[in-house]
């Protein structure tokens, strides 16, 4: 026998992933877009406007509706108000009202408009997804929400370097994140098999360093003006672009393009292989801080992000004082050029000042010179090699990806606590999570999302939501319930035999 129309069991709450703060559904309420559905956004504010549009983007494909979009007030159609949120939505989150004539979201910026529309997406079926129409209906529940993050660092990193992904593949990236709540791409841009940026100052970088990549293909590099448009079509998306050129180590691309990076003056061959520790610009020469100074400063006029990530591991070549004074005499470079240094924690040794983070990216939660770090005051930002990195092997059958820091399930990249993985850290010293994927073996684009998801929706979970919501038959199940979309979508997403997938 059916249910009563307005029985809501347990099992039919909403899936949706990150896990909000308070979803309370509205028992026998629905929203249905239709053909008069318009978007309303807050008057006065082009950044409202933008999600709206944003938004209007994503359901016009698939219903075939006009939806549109104007800056006003209403209590009917989709409403993004800025005004009326509760406070304790900060600066990123959001109130959700889903009631039989009006989905409204309430933020107090527009970053909280974007993650209300998300979990919006979320709560219509999954075919709004489509690029072409579908028949609908496009029913929503009723529910409120009220949610805002856990932690302000929510970010994923692409490596462009081992293998180079052009601009229409990173925005797909992009987008696909964004649906996450994730704010922050870290992009991998240089590396010892290729140099991804054009630097004006430095053309030999491109022309020299960037033909490469692993395997021998033919690599490739974003101009400054495809890199504008990637930072602006993340800006679009709420979305933080952190750009990294690896120093001292993982350099042998710019050696191979300036002579006198090298100690001994000449320059090198080009590398394709996946070894890592080999290189490093000469540490006590001039010409490689004149190098710095002038790749950083065209890096930091093309960012508007605050930070610019520096890399610093792996130096494997280069004697422990030599590093410190590499470091000691690298940071006041990033200093001049008005952004904050980001760099892997191994330059935490160089006992860097308080205003600089850290990205730890250990397996062993017992780190001391880590929390001797947050001591200090560095802030550091947690990606556990054998829990957030997306380019570890799920098990022994699985093709791609690495496995040095040991097989990352999707349990494994879910079940940790950030504020209490480090043995000792303060909680407080902990900015957010960080799921990187390094791309020795991702070739193409099927390689990228079968490591990402559903591996990354675990990560972008404990950067936003609270730990009291954290449950793996909960996150087990909202995480099957995306797949249906990841199928719309072309998400060729790893089906994970400790997921459900077809209990959805
Ligand atoms: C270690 S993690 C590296 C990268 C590799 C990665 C592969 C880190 C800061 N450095 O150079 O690509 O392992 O998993």
């Amino acid at each position: 026998m059916a249910a009563p129309a307005d029985a809501t069991p347990e099992t039919s709450l909403p899936h949706i992933v990150p896990a909000p703060v308070e979803l309370t559904p509205r028992p026998g309420t629905t929203f249905t877009l239709d053909a008069d559905t318009a978007v309303h956004t807050h008057p006065g504010s082009p950044e409202a406007l933008e999600v709206g549009e944003y938004l209007a983007g994503i359901l016009r494909p698939s219903t075939g509706y006009p939806l549109p979009v104007a800056q006003g007030e209403s209590d009917r159609g989709v409403v993004l108000s800025l005004s009326g949120a509760d406070p304790v939505v900060g600066a990123e989150g959001y109130r959700l009202d889903v009631t039989e004539d009006a989905v409204t979201i309430r933020a107090t910026t527009a970053a909280g408009l974007f993650a209300g529309v998300q979990t919006f997406r979320q709560l219509l079926p999954a075919a709004i997804e489509a690029a072409d129409e579908q028949p609908g209906p496009w029913t929503a529940p009723g529910v409120t929400v009220l949610d805002h993050p856990r932690y302000p660092h929510r970010g994923a990193m692409l490596d462009v370097a081992r293998h180079f992904f052009p601009p229409a593949e990173v925005k797909r990236f992009i987008d696909l994140i964004a649906g996450y709540k994730i704010n922050h791409l870290h992009l991998h841009l240089t590396d010892d098999q290729g140099w991804r940026l054009e630097i004006k100052s430095r053309p030999e970088l491109t022309a020299r360093g960037s033909l490469t990549q692993v395997g021998g293909g033919e690599g490739g590099f974003y101009t400054q003006e495809e890199y504008r448009d990637l930072v602006a079509h993340a800006a679009s998306r709420h979305i933080t672009v952190i750009p990294e050129i690896d120093l001292p180590g993982h350099t042998n691309a710019a050696l191979v393009a300036y002579p006198e990076l090298n100690a001994d003056g000449v320059a090198k061959e080009p590398y394709t292989g996946i070894e890592v520790g080999f290189s490093s610009v000469a540490i006590g020469s001039d010409a490689t801080y004149e190098f710095i100074d002038d790749v950083l400063g065209e890096l930091a006029a093309l960012t508007p992000g605050p930070y610019l990530h520096i890399g610093g591991d792996e130096a494997l070549k280069t004697p422990e004082d030599e590093y410190v004074a590499f470091i000691r005499r690298l940071l006041p470079i990033v200093a001049k050029h008005g952004k904050t240094a980001l760099g892997w924690h191994e330059y935490l040794k160089a006992e860097p000042a308080p205003d600089v983070l850290a990205q730890w990216w250990g397996t062993d939660p017992k780190a001391p010179e880590l929390v001797a770090a947050a001591e200090r005051g560095n802030k550091v930002v947690l990606s556990p090699g054998n829990r957030s990195y997306l380019d570890m092997k799920y098990d022994e059958h699985f093709a791609l990806g690495l496995k040095w820091a040991g097989y990352v399930e999707v349990r494994d990249a879910y079940d940790w606590d950030p504020g209490a993985y480090v043995e000792g850290l303060p909680a407080d010293a902990v900015l957010g999570v960080e799921a990187p994927l390094w791309t020795e073996t991702v070739e193409r684009r099927e390689h990228i999302d079968r490591l990402v998801f559903p591996r990354l929706p675990a990560i972008a979970e404990l950067g936003w939501s609270p730990r009291t919501t954290h449950d793996w038959e909960s996150f087990r199940g909202r995480l099957a319930a995306q797949a249906p979309r990841w199928k719309v979508q072309g998400v060729d997403f790893h089906p994970s035999p400790q997921i459900a997938w077809d209990e959805v």
